[in-house]
């Protein structure tokens, strides 16, 4: 932790601004603010940085290495006043000098380096190892440009380019210094070298250079800093070759932009090169480090741990291979013997669609010598296991297959540790998805049930809440997750409880201000429900049965019924821009809002509002105002979720399927503290012979929602609604909306009940906080670094 007066900022924050701008405070703006403060927090830490980097050197201390290619870090200023122990003395500065807090804040670009779960999985994971003493590192791609910004004209999507480079990034060090040339491309043939060594040989190669821009990540209350490692994309700096302006552009684009599809594989060229890059780059520079204080990697293992989040980086495993062989001159059994060790593997999706499988010629001709590689992984696969399970179990799970690449069984078997992200995730890796290999390598599997950092998403998110927690409960919940459970004992308090629910109410004027202001619609924090779905827009996670929730609201009103409660219904959701489907509900859902939004008989009774460019900051804004949260995937389809944690430890009360980690939620809570609704993922399984049109058939009411659809009840959606309708019915309803609508309306129909009376609401509320430490990415770390990395840590957190 710094120490610092407030006048010591002062003078310092003014002094920064001098020395960047060549300006007094009072003429530099938002930007120019934070990045002084930016540079500040930079200075304090930087000595930090520097030591964990040589503590962990010196005591030859073992570091895994994350890599992933995407990540979602959010805003970093106020994590990093919060973890250096200075948000308050620059809180106070800042408002002495009379500047506006919020609007520096807001001046720091959020970096969309990923499109959802997965990649802010990844960037809660460096803080809370970063906050145990683990020596955990990020590898990732510095993209130039992150996920489009969005917008929406008409109510239809529209995508911006996400320049978020273009005033500097404050918090970054490229490392010139650090840089390695990534091999694309040519021929490649193995001959003797002078020693008799079988040695790669190569012709006409593209090399790029992979510059690394390290970030540091700043431990809570603590001396750690970690590094956080991104790769750019460059021109080599060859002094006897000229390059063209096509190679520049060529070498350029592989690190431009970040793959907009969330939960979906699209095969494209240039996606292979990133994952190579990434892969190549983080493999070098680690090799490169050992390198410095041992003779060979022959225990490489022991200091060394890498882990490929989901099969984006599994290049990881025959890149390291290469090394190993090609240029160390190991044995293939010794590399393999390493390599497998070194490795781990999490998968984040059942979904066949979004499972990585690259044609070997596209394999073959990027990265020859790759490819040539797990060719003879394959081969050893197959010769050591056909014996043992048999030509057809082996032919389902090899490396190769239908002239492809398959990278999660190649991920599975290059790794010594694979695990799901929740423990029904896990289970069906092992009883569908990864089952043959599940049969041969049962000791590999293990789950890890995600987590969220409560750092970011209750002390810097929700303030009221926080201050409510230091006040009343006993323990320690900032440093040990599960100390929250302290809020249990106040679940019968009526005091306690209408703190709490003053604190909601706090949050929720907060957001409807936010709402007034930004998108100019009217929301009463006061007297309405807040109902909340925020999450990448997929036909899985079903947008279109809480839509229709609302068709079927606003059709009773219409109908002369008022709602017993007053709904908000707030939905966050990028579609990925190729996703046409996604976009058509955007669009049905806008149209819908337009229509509800402004329909004098509808009063204050119901508002749908349609937040734009949801993102990290966008959620710290929403989810302390959240009362419900909708986490309704089809069961089996979630693989975990994420957004459900970070909502119910503000307090709100999810409304569910038994899917992913809302079955954790649901087992922690208790059956009476959770809305849960619709079929299991067994029924799903087990229903063979589902027609939506029957379902359709037999519900005159149902009936009425889904028509509306087509009927011009919804106007300017004449193609979407079409589309949307035939979906349900023509198309066989895929994601059984039909079939748990009723389900789903009756558990809608409970929580307004339930609303109904606050001292129950915030009773479950209280119990929803309560449990939520059991969620923090803190303790989901540290079963990484136990179980899967071997790495040492604080033991505070258990
Ligand atoms: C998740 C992805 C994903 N699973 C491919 N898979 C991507 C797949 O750019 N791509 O090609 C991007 C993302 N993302 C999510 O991971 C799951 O859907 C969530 O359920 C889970 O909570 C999250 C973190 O584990």
């Amino acid at each position: 932790m710094a120490t610092l007066t407030v006048d010591e900022f002062k003078q310092d924050f003014k002094d920064m601004i001098l020395r960047l701008y060549a300006e007094d405070i009072k003429d530099s703006d938002a930007h120019q603010q934070f990045t002084a403060l930016a540079y500040l927090l930079r200075e304090m830490y930087a000595p930090n940085l520097k030591e964990t980097r040589q503590r962990y050197e010196n005591d030859r201390v073992k570091e895994a290495y994350y890599f992933a290619i995407e990540f979602l870090p959010g805003r970093m200023l106020q994590t990093n006043l919060l973890n250096l122990g200075l948000s308050d003395v620059v809180m106070t500065g800042l408002l002495e000098m009379g500047l506006d807090v919020e609007k520096i804040v807001d001046a720091e670009p959020d970096p969309g380096l990923g499109n959802g779960g997965l990649g802010r999985l990844g960037s809660a994971f460096l803080d809370s190892a970063a906050a145990l003493h683990m020596a955990l590192n990020g590898n990732g791609i510095r993209y130039q440009y992150g996920l489009f910004r969005q917008t929406f004209e008409n109510g239809f999507q529209v995508e911006m380019p996400d320049d978020w480079l273009r005033g500097g990034n404050a918090w970054e060090v490229r490392r010139e210094n650090r840089a390695c040339l990534v091999r694309f491309g040519g021929n490649v043939w193995m001959a003797e070298d002078v020693f008799g060594r079988l040695v790669p040989h190569y012709e006409n190669t593209t090399d790029v250079l992979a510059v690394p821009y390290d970030t540091g990540i700043v431990g809570y209350h603590n001396h750690t800093v970690n590094t956080f490692r991104l790769w750019s994309a460059e021109l080599p700096t060859d002094p006897s070759r000229t390059y063209t302006l096509q190679e520049k552009q060529n070498v350029n684009e592989i690190t431009e932009i970040l793959y907009p599809d969330d939960s979906n594989y699209a095969g494209r060229l240039l996606r292979l090169k990133q994952e190579y890059f990434l892969v190549s780059a983080g493999v070098q520079s680690i090799v490169r480090h050992y390198r410095k204080h041992h003779r060979n990697l022959n225990h490489m293992d022991l200091t060394v741990a890498i882990h490929i989040n989901d099969t984006h980086p599994a290049m990881a495993i025959p890149e390291l291979m290469r090394i190993l062989m090609d240029e160390e001159f190991m044995s293939w059994d010794q590399a393999w013997a390493l390599t497998t060790k070194v490795m781990s593997y999490t998968n984040h999706t059942l979904l066949a669609e979004s499972l990585e499988t690259w044609p070997e010629d596209m394999v073959a001709q990027t990265v020859p010598r790759i490819y040539q590689i797990i060719q003879e992984i394959d081969r050893r696969f197959r010769a050591m296991q056909v014996p043992v399970y048999g030509d057809d179990r082996v032919n389902r799970c090899a490396p190769l297959g239908n002239g492809t690449v398959r990278m999660a069984y190649l991920a599975v078997i290059g790794s010594h540790s694979v695990n799901g992200v929740a423990k029904l995730h896990t289970e069906l890796l092992e009883t569908d998805v990864l089952k043959d290999l599940y049969r041969i390598y049962p000791e590999k599997f293990n789950n890890k049930t995600n987590g969220v950092t409560m750092r970011r998403w209750i002390q810097i998110a929700n303030p009221p809440l926080t201050k409510l927690l230091d006040s009343d409960v006993n323990g320690d919940w900032k440093h040990r997750p599960l100390d929250i459970i302290g809020v249990q004992s106040f679940a019968n308090d009526p005091t306690f409880l209408k703190k709490l629910r003053e604190v909601k109410v706090k949050n929720k004027r907060a957001l409807a201000k936010r709402i007034r202001t930004h998108l100019n619609i009217a929301v009463d924090p006061d007297h309405a429900l807040f109902d909340v779905q925020i999450k990448r827009l997929h036909a899985y996670k079903r947008q279109l049965l809480h839509a229709l929730y609302i068709i079927d609201e606003y059709q009773q009103i219409k109908a002369g019924k008022d709602l017993a409660v007053p709904r908000v219904h707030i939905f966050g959701a990028k579609a990925a821009p190729s996703y046409y489907y996604a976009k058509e509900i955007i669009k049905m859902i806008n149209e819908l809002a337009n229509l509800i939004n402004n329909d004098p008989d509808v009063g204050d009774q119901l508002r749908i509002v349609f937040v734009p460019n949801y993102g990290v900051s966008e959620a710290e804004d929403i989810i302390p105002a959240a009362d419900v949260s909708e986490q309704i995937s089809l069961a089996g389809k979630e693989a975990s979720g994420t957004s459900n944690m970070k909502l119910m430890a503000n307090g709100a009360i999810t409304l569910a399927t038994m899917d992913g980690a809302n079955i954790e939620i649901a087992d922690a809570v208790g059956q009476d503290n959770i809305v849960i609704f619709g079929m299991t993922a067994a029924q799903v399984q087990a229903y063979t012979n589902y027609s939506s049109q029957a379902i359709f058939d037999g519900d005159k009411h149902l009936q009425k929602v889904v028509n509306a659809l087509i009927d011009g009840t919804i106007p300017n959606i004449g193609r979407e609604g079409r589309d949307i309708y035939n979906s349900l019915l023509q198309y066989n309803d895929e994601y059984y909306v039909l079939a748990d609508y009723e389900s789903y309306a009756k558990a809608q129909d409970r929580i307004t009940g339930l609303y109904q009376d606050p001292e129950r609401w915030y009773q479950m509320a209280a119990i929803n906080i309560a449990k939520s430490g059991q969620f923090s990415s803190d303790l989901t770390i540290a079963r990484y670094g136990d179980d899967i990395w071997h790495l040492t840590r604080d033991q505070l957190v258990n």
